[in-house]
Formats: C-alpha cells, structure tokens, sequence
C-alpha cells in the first residue's frame, strides 16, 4: 500500500566537519503514482521516485540543483524555504516573481550558498504545486553546532496534510463564485510522505527531531506521550533550549527537538500528531478535521503499541522562545509596513485574500526583472503592477505589521530574511494599536509566523539582501487566493542585475518578457497612469494574466 521510496523515519549521518564545498543534485521532475495514505495518486516526484529525495549540506557549501522539466504537462520551479539567497535572489525560486516558470522539455540550474544551519525545506514555487507531492527536507548541517554532544542521533518528521485531488481542480473549484472563501479540505494526514512514523529509541540516547511541516492548510499538534521536547531551534533560528509538552506546526514551520530515553523508560511510547482542531478553525460548522497520526518512539517492537491520549491542545507560545545567541533587537525602526489582510471579493464574484484592499496578482514580467530594467524608474512601486509592490531601502530596519482581520490564524512566510518577531499577542486583540511596551527585547527569529485570528504580529528585518522578496501566507490555497506582498528591497542596487542564460531562456520558451514594467512595457504609448488589472476568470495556471498596459512605462 505504500508507495516503495516510503520513509520509514530517515536517520541522517552526522555532520562531517568538512570544509566548504559543493553539494550538486541532478533532477528530473516526474511524475509518479504513490499511495502514501492507501489511496493511489499521480505525484510529482524526482528521478521517478516519490517521496522526493533530501538536500543535505554543511553550513558554508554551495548547493546545486540541475533541475529537468519531465512532467510533460506542466511547468515547474523549486523554491529553497528558509534560505536566504544572499546576493542570489534570482534563485529564490517563486515563479513571476524572481523567474519564468520552467515549461516542460526545459531545464534551470539552481546555485546558492547555505549561509546558515539548520532545518529548512524545499518546494514547488509553481502554480501551488507543491501539495501534489513536489517538496522535500533541506537540511543544513553545522560545523560548529551549539548543541552538538547534547544528541546522539538525528530523525527527520515530516508532517502533511495530504489531498486525493490533484491541485489543478482543487484551485479551480475554490476560486469559483459559488464556493466563496473554503479552501480545499484535506483528505488525510501523513508523516515522512507515508511512512510508519516509528522511531527507534535506545535507553540512554537523546534523539534530534527535525519536525518539518509540508502541509497545504491544516497546522498540526505534535505531542510525545510521557516525554517533553526540548526545543532548541525554530525554523533556521537556535533558540534557548525550552521545554514543550506541545507544539502546534503551521503550514512551513519547522522545529528542532531533542527527546531523551531515559533510564526509566521501559516500554514504547505513542505520539500523536492532529490536524488542527482549535476553535480559529472551528468557525465554519462543517468544518471537521479528524485526521489524527499516531507514531511511535520504538524501544521493543515485540512489546505493546499504544495510542497518546491528548485532553486539550494547549501549545507553547512560540514567540517567548529566546534566540541563542541573546541577540536583542534591531533599530532604530526606519519603515514600518502595515498590511491589512482580509478576505475580499474580486469583480467577477470570486473569492480572494487582499492586502489593504488588493489582491496579489501575478504579473506578466517576473517582479525582478522589472526591478533589474526599469532603471531609476524601479523605486515607483506602480511599475510592479497589481502584486502588493513595498519598497524598501538598503539597510532600513523594516517593521512589518500584519493585521489579521480574519478569524483564523495565518501563517506569514518572509523570503530572504529570518524576521524578529517582535510581537505576536493572542486571538481577538485586534490591530496592532501602535504601542511597543510589549515588544520583545530579544525577540526569536524565524522564517514562518502564526498570526492569530483578529489579531497581529509585528516582525522586524534589516534590509541586507538586495532583492525581490515575497511576504505571503503559507497556506498554499490563500497563496492561489492572492495573499502575498512583494518586498523590493534595495531596488537601487538591483539596477542592470544580470540573469544566467538558462533561467532566460524559459521566459523566452514561455514567450514571457524578461524587461520593463510589470506589463513588459519599456515605451508606454498611452501614456494612462492609471493601474487597472483583470482578475479572476483568466487564472494565472491557464496563462500569465496580462496586466493592461497602462502601467507607468519605464
Ligand atoms: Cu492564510
């Protein structure tokens, strides 16, 4: 029943503590049937095979990924999460963004540095193609690991919402007038893209669990029974090491754990990871998540295997976690942000998510590229066209505050930069009211924030990393609705960027201009300063939608 490359739980090799090098993956995107919860499925695999291979490299290496379209009917692209892409960003990887989507029969080489250790993921930037199966473990291995000797193996858990559909018809059935603002609901729940979840625990060992959440939509509780986690690092970010009875994985959102077996324990032990059941989701009647996963830390496979009993889900609250380093705050602040998330209605009826009142659409020329060509032009955010365009200059220390207007949580995802999340108070506070007395002083980092129902989060970054970098919820069903902001950073220095043949090359196979305004104006012979943009109906899986060309030329 299980697809045959099924994981088990992978245990990794310790890092070797060689010096910097170069770490090449050559991969053909396929598609492959698998049936990683019993029920068959075409999936987008590598190399023919499913679940999709791990990256694995030490800090300090370059990693290159020659990636080949084979999937024959739909293009693709890879997005490497939680990697910064210093002075990189064309190998951010989200399409119509920082490149043309890769049409099939093409190729695209991926080259970047890994400056920093940790748990990240990769995935499917493409038409929200990653729920079908392209995404995989990207693990980032430290020579100088602060926590190295406090563990003697390392686990990888990954954990997914998964979907009988294929993501194509599930986008085309949500984005329709009669569905309103549902999402597609998962079908199942699956851990290391359908393996047992058994984890081998030997007396007197202390294990590192790299929990990776792959999910689409639902967040998931994770509880071990009888054994507390001490978490030691959130998304790409060490912490202090603090112990958690629970914690509640959103879409994205990584954490590294250190079980111990100790002395006493004499038996296996069950864990339970469930889909979301908090009330913030709860707010639709028919909406039901029972999709529950029980695995299982394995000391006698001869002996009992139980179920873990969890009464009430009372998570840790993720944003008292305090960086490693003691590292307090940055500023003074020079911009601050603010975005208003709310769900809204486009002209024909559908159902979107809007930021300050626009939805993101994804424009014909990729945003970076118009930022590399439009000259002096490029610090005007209407060039950009409609996809929530903010600027910001070299080394401001950027706010951005996200009002969640909606019941539900969200979780934000910022491109380029772990942010400090410098506030991020409980369900029904309301918008940020502009006070700082309850800001963190040594706010923790990461890449990936829950945002609470009727509420806000403030998180902080410094501008160092010249490029175009998105701010988007990771349920990938609102990145379809148009949940995303377009970061421009340090658009002065993003003037004549230069961009390697091949990732041309797509654009030109997929007709796509690689210059000029959002509309791939470089003379704009209207000369209307007037931004208007269809939506809606021509969705951007079927073609690029054409933005109409009375952006400011540049
Ligand atoms: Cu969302």
């Amino acid at each position: 029943m299980l697809p045959s490359g099924a994981l088990s739980v992978t245990v990794l090799s310790l890092a070797s503590l060689a010096s910097a090098g170069t770490v090449t993956y050559n991969w053909d995107v396929t598609w492959v049937n698998a049936a990683p919860d019993g029920f068959s499925r075409p999936v987008i695999g590598i190399n023919n095979q499913w679940p999709c291979p791990k990256i694995e490299a030490t800090k300090g290496d370059t990693v290159v990924i020659n990636l080949n379209n084979k999937l024959g009917n739909q293009t693709t692209g890879l997005h490497f999460h939680g990697i910064n892409q210093i002075n990189t960003v064309e190998m951010d990887g989200p399409s119509a963004f920082t490149q043309c989507p890769v049409p099939p029969g093409s190729s695209i080489q991926y080259k970047f540095l890994v400056d920093a250790a940790g748990t990240y993921w990769y995935h499917s930037h493409n038409m929200g193609q990653y729920p079908d199966g392209l995404r995989g473990p990207l693990i980032v291995h430290d020579p100088v690991d602060p926590y190295a000797g406090k563990y003697d193996e390392e686990v990888i858990l990954t954990i997914s919402d998964w979907y009988h559909s294929q993501t194509i018809p599930l986008m085309q059935a949500m984005l329709t007038p009669a569905n309103g603002f549902r999402p597609p609901f998962p079908d199942s729940i699956i851990v290391n893209e359908g393996g047992d979840g058994r984890i081998s625990f030997v007396k007197g060992k202390t294990y590192r669990v790299r929990i990776i959440s792959f999910a689409a939509f639902a967040s998931a509780f994770v509880h071990f029974d009888s054994h507390t986690m001490s978490v030691i690092m959130n998304d790409g970010s060490y912490i202090e090491k603090n112990s958690a009875y629970q914690l509640r994985v959103t879409p994205a959102q990584r954490y590294d754990v250190l079980i111990s077996a100790i002395d006493r324990d004499r038996r296996n032990y069950p864990y339970l990871v469930a889909l979301d059941v908090n009330k913030d989701f709860a707010n639709d009647a028919s909406v039901q998540w029972p999709h529950n996963f029980t695995g299982q830390l394995v000391m006698d496979k001869n002996q009992n295997f139980t179920t873990d009993v969890v009464n009430a889900f009372r998570p840790q609250d993720d944003s008292n976690f305090v960086p490693r380093d003691g590292g307090a705050a940055f500023g003074p602040v020079t911009k601050t942000l603010t975005m208003n998330f709310a769900f809204c209605t486009d002209q024909n009826g559908i159902g979107r998510a809007c930021i300050n009142g626009k939805t993101n659409i994804p424009q014909k020329v990729p945003t970076l590229y118009t930022a590399a060509t439009c000259g002096n032009d490029n610090t005007n955010p209407t060039i950009y066209g409609a996809v929530n365009p903010f600027i910001v200059s070299s080394n401001d220390i950027v706010d951005i505050v996200i009002n969640n207007r909606d019941d539900a949580i969200h979780p934000f995802h910022l491109h380029g930069h772990q942010f400090q999340v410098m506030d991020r108070p409980r369900s029904g506070t309301g918008d940020y009211p502009g006070r700082t007395n309850g800001f963190s002083k040594n706010p923790p980092m990461r890449d990936v924030v829950s945002v609470n129902g009727k509420s806000y989060a403030v998180l902080r970054f410094k501008a160092d990393n010249p490029g175009v970098f998105l701010f988007h919820c990771h349920i990938e069903w609102h990145v379809e609705m148009g949940l995303t902001a377009t970061i421009i950073e340090s658009p002065e220095l993003l003037r004549g960027k230069e961009f390697p043949v091949d990732h041309l090359n797509n654009c030109k196979l997929m007709n796509i201009p690689t210059e000029g305004n959002a509309a791939g104006n470089t003379v704009n012979p209207h000369r209307h300063y007037r931004l208007h943009h269809r939506s809606g109906r021509e969705l951007h899986w079927v073609s690029t939608v054409a933005t109409a060309s009375s952006l400011p030329s540049c």
